[in-house]
């Protein structure tokens, strides 16, 4: 039904597309001979006029011109040469032109349209090389191929809600590409370049083109409104003739969610991350538990091209899971090894103890026993309480401590953990930045689920249609509200801080996004209603750009079989 209806939506602008470009078409200036069309022009027609007004073309000669009308009114331009174009409102036409040596001007006919920016010319850089021999034409090319150059090899872009793939590009040489732009997304995409060349791709389809890229480079969008505000930014880079890489090297992919605002660059060679397992470790057998913890410093790549240094317990971030039941005792041996550059403590939110007894720091070569009697049932909060206790939760030191009753949980089909935290990004390889950290509005690089950004994007949580569902859902911070949520579903069952909706109770009441204040957990329950994506997300959406982002795949992930 769902995909029925997307199809149907991305029909109708490529029917309209279709049609706009055959009655432009037709009308094309009259010739004889198939005369060839040197390049394609875009400009956009805004309520400030059209822009850019005087465009320069390398040579004369035929050319394609595309005008995107973002105004809600229609244009009629007439050319020089006595030829009319409409442009109807909120929509993209093209027509063909053929620009004399002196340049074309133009305006729109309708009364007031001039004076508010409607008008323009075409000029043309280079009127000699039309009249000039062979050679140096050839010449003229080479100081600055363009129009006429030869392509040179083809790149090849997808785009996606809301990103391109590949984001960076590096072709050994300037000169004239073919271009092929390849629509995986479910909405119209365009790749705009800063030239102005636009190939547009409807939904599932691909289209190509050309564009010519000085030695520069040049940088592109995707010019559908809000689209280069959501991250569908890049830049085609030119290496130099000695490239020893093949012509289209991808560097990165920020899995298209808006570009962190990060000051720190993105590093092509950092290591692929390891992915965290999401899978809930089932409860400990017995009532007495005796845990290793290991206090590890290391490297971790928290998102693709970032690289921390990071404080772990037990080399991962989060730290383990600890499943432990109502009435059990939990001993917790906190070893902090001599290869450390700081003392580390831990505190258990599930714990009743003093500060200053259990939580106390110990040195790098100490060790210490933390033992606690879990009380109380729940999703809870374990972390370093070092001072400065920002910076060591920042640094990645936290883990979900699951008590569940005596008696246990009722049995579900699949059970998650995750844990959302912030990532305020210091210097590749280095700490993170406590001063970001400690900004009295925090503005996090990345906000994940599992410690990476974008994880369960790329390897999405796998489940069945109709399963039950239980999520244990943590809120690590160290300073950024959580707001839960899965679309497409609806929780039936939330365990919050102690406080409990349950499937079937009166009213039938239910849940959509779970509120967690840094240091809040809880329990989520809720089934897939078909096969397909449900994308999990803190529903705060300025980071789910930033990592906050991931996928539960019910079935093949298909709707439709
Ligand atoms: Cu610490």
């Amino acid at each position: 039904m769902f995909h029925l209806r997307r199809s149907r939506w991305a029909l109708v602008p490529a029917i309209l597309l279709l049609l706009a470009t055959a009655a432009c078409g037709a009308k094309a200036p009259a010739a004889t001979l198939v005369t060839p069309v040197l390049e394609t022009l875009v400009m956009f027609a805004r309520d400030t006029g059209l822009t850019p007004a005087t465009p320069q073309v390398a040579q004369p000669g035929r050319y394609r011109l595309t005008v995107v009308n973002e105004t809600a009114d229609s244009h009629q331009l007439i050319f020089a040469s006595g030829w009319k174009f409409t442009l109807a409102p909120n929509k993209t036409t093209s027509t063909e032109i053929d620009i004399p040596a002196e340049g074309l001007k133009f305006l729109c006919e309708l009364a007031g349209h001039t004076e508010a920016g409607f008008a323009g010319e075409f000029t043309v850089a280079d009127t000699a090389s039309v009249a000039t021999s062979r050679d140096s034409q050839t010449a003229a090319d080479e100081a600055a191929p363009s129009s006429a150059g030869q392509v040179l090899d083809t790149l090849e872009f997808h785009s996606f809600e809301m990103g391109f793939k590949p984001t960076q590009l590096e072709v050994a040489k300037p000169g004239r590409y073919a271009v092929k732009l390849i629509n995986d997304g479910a909405l119209m995409h365009d790749i705009t370049f800063a030239d102005g060349v636009k190939i547009e791709a409807q939904a599932g389809e691909t289209a190509t083109g050309e564009v010519d890229i000085p030695a520069g480079g040049l940088e592109f969008i995707c010019s559908v409104p809000g689209h280069e505000q959501a991250g569908m930014v890049g830049a085609i880079t030119v290496t130099g003739s000695d490239a020893s890489t093949a012509g289209d090297t991808a560097a990165t992919d920020d899995h298209g969610g808006p570009a962190p605002t990060t000051d720190v660059a993105a590093d092509a060679n950092a290591a692929a991350y390891v992915p965290f397992d999401a899978a809930a470790s089932a409860a400990l057998d017995g009532t007495v538990h005796d845990i290793d913890l290991v206090v590890e410093e290391k490297e971790m790549t928290v998102a693709e091209g970032f690289v921390q240094k990071v404080w772990t317990f037990g080399g991962t971030v989060p730290g383990p899971v600890i499943r432990v039941k109502v009435g059990d005792t939990v001993r917790i041996h906190l070893k902090n090894p001599t290869s450390s550059a700081v003392p580390h403590s831990i505190d258990f939110h599930s714990s009743q103890v003093a500060w200053n007894d259990e939580m106390t720091s110990i040195n790098p070569g100490e060790e210490k026993l933390y033992e606690w009697k879990a009380e109380y049932a729940g999703v809870w909060m374990y972390h370093c309480g070092t001072a400065p206790a920002l910076h060591h939760i920042a640094n990645g030191m936290y883990g979900m401590v699951i008590v569940e009753p005596r008696e246990g949980l009722p049995e579900v089909d699949k059970e998650f953990a995750l844990v959302q935290s912030e990532w305020y990004l210091g210097p590749q390889k280095d700490l993170t930045s406590l001063e970001k950290a400690a900004a009295a509005a925090p503005a996090p690089d990345y906000v994940v689920f599992n410690g990476v950004a974008n994880q369960y994007v790329d390897h999405p949580l796998e489940v069945a249609t109709g399963e039950r569902v239980r999520v244990f859902v943590l809120n690590a911070g160290p300073s950024v509200d959580s707001s839960f949520h899965v679309v497409g579903t609806i929780f039936d069952t939330v365990i919050k801080e102690g406080i409990a909706l349950t499937r079937g109770n009166a009213g039938n009441y239910g849940a959509q996004a779970v509120d967690l204040a840094p240091a809040q957990g809880a329990i989520v329950e809720f089934t897939t209603a078909e096969d397909g994506l449900y994308p999990m997300v803190t529903h705060a959406f300025n980071f789910v750009g930033r990592g906050a982002l991931g996928l539960f795949k019910a079935g093949d992930g298909d709707p439709l079989n």
